[in-house]
């Protein structure tokens, strides 16, 4: 049966703000929303949806923050509607509300499905942010399919967050600001790349005053969740990390008619000394950052999500 919504209003009337991030795939959604936990000094939940069968990014907020409601294994845009709306639910009845909500869409979720979530009950909607890696819209092998993907993101936002300028150089990232001054004219555009970020960039994202960007319903949404596919690599016991290098490197041939476009996971890495590592996966760059003792996690087994380049 269909989520439905109540129609009480909590809280006296108080409603919470939302601000939707989306992006791609490993765009670094996360990456900037744990910085905005960071300098945020008020109660701040958040929702995560991680479209793989494990949920990563909710335990790397929850590091930071404590208040993260996981949303796993589907996308909230699609195959995962009631879920979101029982999310809301679950902080609708809080005695108190947050003072803000952020809701971390999955890579492959439309916003201009979810964005009417912002206006259910006891909520506001704050508006959309979209991470967009500047190196990703630079990438001539995208498909065109997943380039159609992520400009219907990017049209729909309030605020565009250029990540990964440190990847590409300068002349470059003068043509994929020019590319968005044109798909999403007038929209503001910050950096906020690691080591780059502009000052308060992050700060907009919990000040957003409304939704004002382009209704997208006009641009031809593909079936995004049917093109993707998430797996669960499963990792057996500790690795030395020339098995961890081993394993990344055959990746690959593990999906052979298929092109690896994430994977993530929290792995112990056994040698000199016994580490957490967190493996990070998005296209051809492999991250792999030690976790320091105080970051311990569960450990996790390989989650990859692939696309069909046919
Ligand atoms: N060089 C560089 N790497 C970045 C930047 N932002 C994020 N990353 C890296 O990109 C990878 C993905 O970042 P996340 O923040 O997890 O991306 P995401 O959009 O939340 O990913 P999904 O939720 O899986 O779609 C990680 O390895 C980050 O460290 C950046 O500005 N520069
Ligand atoms: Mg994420
Ligand atoms: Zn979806």
């Amino acid at each position: 049966m269909a989520y439905q919504e109540p129609d009480f209003l909590p809280w006296d009337g108080r409603r919470v703000p939302i601000t939707f991030v989306g992006g791609y795939l490993g765009a670094g959604k996360t990456t900037a929303i744990n910085e905005v936990l960071i300098s945020a000094e008020r109660p701040i939940a958040v929702i995560v949806n991680d479209a793989g069968a494990i949920n990563i990014d909710a335990s790397l907020i929850k590091r930071r923050n404590g208040d993260a409601i996981e949303l796993t294994d589907g996308c909230v845009c699609c195959t995962s509607i009631n879920d979101m709306g029982q999310a809301l639910d679950s902080i609708r009845s809080r005695p108190e509300p947050p003072d803000h909500l952020i809701i971390e869409l999955s890579g492959i979720a439309e916003p201009k499905n979810v964005v009417p979530w912002g206006r259910s009950a006891g909520f506001l909607l704050d508006g959309v942010v979209i991470a967009v890696a500047a190196d990703q819209m630079l990438n001539t092998e995208t498909p065109e399919w997943i380039r159609v993907h992520i400009e219907s993101q990017i049209v729909v936002a309030d605020l565009l967050v250029l990540t990964k300028t440190d990847l590409v150089d300068p002349d470059a990232l003068t043509l994929v600001r020019q590319r968005l001054e044109t798909l999403a004219p007038g929209t503001p555009i910050v950096d906020g790349s690691m080591g780059r970020r502009e000052p308060g960039a992050l700060g907009r994202f919990l000040a957003l005053g409304g939704h004002h960007g382009r209704d997208a319903s006009g641009v031809p949404g593909p079936t995004l969740f049917d093109m993707h596919q998430a797996h669960t690599v499963s990792v057996e016991g500790p690795l030395t990390r020339e098995g961890l290098d081993a394993l990344l490197a055959d990746l690959p041939d593990r999906f052979p008619d298929r092109v690896i476009a994430r994977a993530k996971g929290v792995i112990e890495v056994v040698g000199d000394s016994d580490q957490q590592v967190l493996v990070q996966v998005v296209g051809e760059r492999i991250e792999i950052t030690p976790l320091f003792d105080n970051e311990r996690q569960p450990l996790t087994d390989l989650v990859v999500i692939t696309v069909d380049h046919a």
